[in-house]
């Protein structure tokens, strides 16, 4: 090799010209993985160490800063190592496209919609409820499968605290979603019941626990790996609610392999990019009934004729399972309807 090439780099308003002496002592091409954002830093798991990141200010610049740069998943390429420091220091040179992420909506300061990308480049949105203390959210379910649909990626689902309840009343409605081929488990942290399971269901994947607060991610979690030491909380008795312990997306690296995210509760959640049309594309039990549909473009509400409502009125399709299409639905067109008056 003959010795190593001057990089001539234009400086851009706000960066440092390219410090070649260091990229040659310090390979620029050392990528990591996000753990989490937080203001100016991200930290960032490279060579069996977490790096405390600064984005290059390039990164920073225009239409960009209105979204978070990195989030947790992201691959990131890093220079300017200071492996030295403690924690260990870099900057992020660049973020690598991402493979996917699971995104919802959010509400733009200014008004209108924006994307909150919850976590990139995973392999399975697992969606935990408790059967008590918060009682299950009637088509919660639902609209976070519908995410996984949307994303491509595997969508399972955890029933918690199966300790506090003796026979769950829903008990048919949950098996109706291992019907449809997600993954079901009933889990509870206290007694130790399917965590092993849990733990099997993540290993050497990529996944996020999402749901509401007070289901017990974080504390699913601890039991999993005791030395994540996630803070957990008590749910208020007085209105019966998680009290939004965990307050940002963080992944961690598992001891058995593969990455978990920790999300903060949820209190309701609209997928983003998806049009109040395409929702039933990503209800895998009504492609069947769809297909006797009078019209093509039947959105299996008002429409007579409905091959979808046909197999509702049978009982193929539960009642609280159309309900949670039309509602998912409806809050989709009323969002539009509301950008449509706003604007963005
Ligand atoms: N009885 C019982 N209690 C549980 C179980 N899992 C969690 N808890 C309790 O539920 C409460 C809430 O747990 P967290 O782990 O903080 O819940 P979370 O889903 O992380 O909540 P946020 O971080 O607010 O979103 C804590 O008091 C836990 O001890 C379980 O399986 N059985
Ligand atoms: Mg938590
Ligand atoms: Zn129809």
């Amino acid at each position: 090799m003959a010795g190593f090439r001057i990089l001539v780099v234009p400086a851009v308003e706000g960066d440092e010209t390219i410090d070649t002496t260091e990229n040659a002592i310090h390979p620029p091409n050392a990528t990591g993985v996000v753990m989490r954002t937080g203001g100016e830093r991200s930290i960032v798991a490279h060579g069996g160490r977490v790096w405390s990141c600064q984005l290059r200010g390039k990164l920073k610049q225009g239409k960009r800063r209105e979204q978070t740069v990195t989030v947790a998943g992201d691959r990131v390429v890093l220079g300017a190592l200071q492996p030295e420091h403690e924690p260990p220091e870099a900057v992020i040179e660049e973020v690598l496209p991402r493979r996917n992420r699971i995104s919802r909506m959010g509400t733009r300061r200014s008004g209108g919609n924006i994307e909150q990308v919850l976590v990139a480049n995973l392999d399975q949105v697992v969606v935990v409820q408790s059967l008590t203390e918060p009682d299950p959210q009637k088509g919660f379910v639902d609209r976070l499968l519908v995410a996984a649909e949307r994303f491509e990626v595997a969508g399972h689902l955890v029933l918690n605290k199966v300790d506090l309840v003796t026979e769950s009343a829903l008990q048919q409605d949950w098996d109706y979603f291992a019907g449809l081929g997600y993954t079901v488990l009933r889990t509870s942290a206290t007694s130790g019941q399917g965590v092993a399971e849990l733990a099997e269901l993540l290993r050497g994947r990529t996944s996020i626990l999402m749901g509401a607060s007070g289901v017990g991610k974080s504390t699913l979690l601890n039991t999993i790996d005791p030395d994540l030491a996630l803070q957990v909380s008590t749910v208020a008795s007085r209105t019966g609610l998680g009290r939004h312990t965990t307050t940002s997306t963080e992944l961690f690296p598992l001891p058995q392999g593969g990455f978990i995210a920790d999300s903060p509760g949820l209190r309701g959640f609209e997928p983003w990019d998806v049009d109040p049309e395409e929702v039933r594309d990503y209800f895998p039990d009504f492609t069947d009934g769809a297909q006797e549909c009078r019209f093509r473009t039947c959105l299996h509400d008002q429409e007579p004729q409905c091959g979808v409502k046909k197999l509702v009125g049978a009982g193929k399709i539960p009642d609280w399972r159309y309900a949670a299409y039309l509602a998912l639905v409806r809050d989709l067109k009323d969002r539009r309807r509301s950008l449509r008056k706003g604007g963005w």
